[in-house]
């Protein structure tokens, strides 16, 4: 090629590079959630999501897609891992297809600003940007231990004769406190509480009001065990695909969204009131058989964790471990 013309191609080579780049300014990402739409944490995204649409012209967009009737609960990890869509409003527990490790989350015992701090975070992301194609974005709900909620009253931490819904949060916890345990998601619990295919189920302390469980919820059994865990996660071509601008962008109000997080400890405490008011009945242990209970919960579960995936389990266990 001639020098003259070369120099011509790689000047329209570069225009159009500049062309593309500045199409590709603002990119919009579609984003679903695995929670209800009317429940608690879509309603606590919602505004974060406004905000970012608000300040984000130019730079990045979030497109919200919708809840479960978009994409099944259960499917949503997947439809991130393959970038069906490019992020979502999940927890660990409904994405136990594409790695078992997710479930894992529910163990921490520092908040997420320590996991940030202590390393927690950084190897939580290699996993899930190894074995689940995504970026671990951001947790935005701490500080809500899960319940078992049952319509027979119990008297010890026991549940034998007893159907409980679960997810695989409380699978091996509820089997060894011998109950027979039926998985579904969210949306079904309703249903299954109506028609007597479960004495009770597994939920956080707060957001049972949300798709009307207080009307058939007797009893909720204290204390709580693990933390609640609800992140944003995103499918990690996408994530990478980012420039720097959009990074530091999303960057910036993912952190601002868990400084919310605040408000988590109050919300505990209404719902508990809440759930008081609406005559479901706390059962209590004696200081001993409480303690006792919650240090199964961990032992089971972080056995479980060795035995599904021994390396993970042995990195992120000193780092979720209380300080
Ligand atoms: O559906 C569930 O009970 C569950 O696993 C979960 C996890 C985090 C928050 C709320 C529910």
């Amino acid at each position: 090629m001639e020098r003259r013309m070369f120099a011509r191609a790689a000047a329209a080579v570069l225009a159009a590079g500049i062309a593309g780049g500045a199409a590709a300014q603002e990119v919009t990402l579609r984003l679903v959630s695995a929670f209800a739409e009317n429940g608690i944490y879509v309603q606590r995204l919602l505004p974060w999501v406004q905000k970012v649409n608000a300040e984000g012209k130019g730079v990045l967009q979030i497109n919200f897609i919708g809840g479960p009737r978009a994409i099944p609960t259960f499917e949503v990890g997947n439809a991130v891992k393959t970038g069906v869509v490019d992020m979502a409003l999940s927890t660990g527990a409904f994405y136990t297809n594409v790695m078992p490790e997710a479930d894992f989350l529910k163990l921490t015992q520092v908040t997420v600003a320590e996991q940030r701090r202590n390393g927690a975070f950084a190897a939580i992301n290699q996993v899930w940007n190894d074995k689940g194609n995504m970026q671990y974005l951001a947790r935005m709900v701490e500080n809500q231990p899960f319940h078992i909620y049952v319509n027979k009253p119990v008297s010890k931490p026991d549940l034998t004769g007893l159907k409980i819904r679960i997810t695989p949060v409380y699978r091996d916890f509820f089997q060894a406190l011998n109950a027979n345990v039926i998985t579904t998601a969210p949306g079904e619990v309703y249903t299954a509480l109506e028609r007597g295919v479960v004495d009770g189920y597994g939920w956080p302390i707060g957001g049972i009001f949300d798709l009307n469980w207080q009307e058939k919820t007797k009893y909720r059994v204290d204390p709580g065990f693990y933390d609640a865990e609800v992140s944003l996660v995103m499918n990690l071509p996408a994530y990478r695909k980012l420039t720097p601008a959009q990074r530091d962008f999303l960057q910036k109000h993912l952190l601002a969204l868990e400084a919310e997080n605040t408000f988590w400890t109050k919300y505990a405490a209404d719902e508990a009131a809440r759930q008081e008011k609406a005559g479901i009945q706390a059962i209590r242990f004696d200081a001993a058989s409480s303690k006792a209970f919650v240090d199964q919960a961990y032992a089971v579960a972080w056995a479980s964790a060795e035995k599904q995936s021994p390396e993970v389990a042995k990195r992120f266990r000193p780092l979720f471990a209380p300080k």
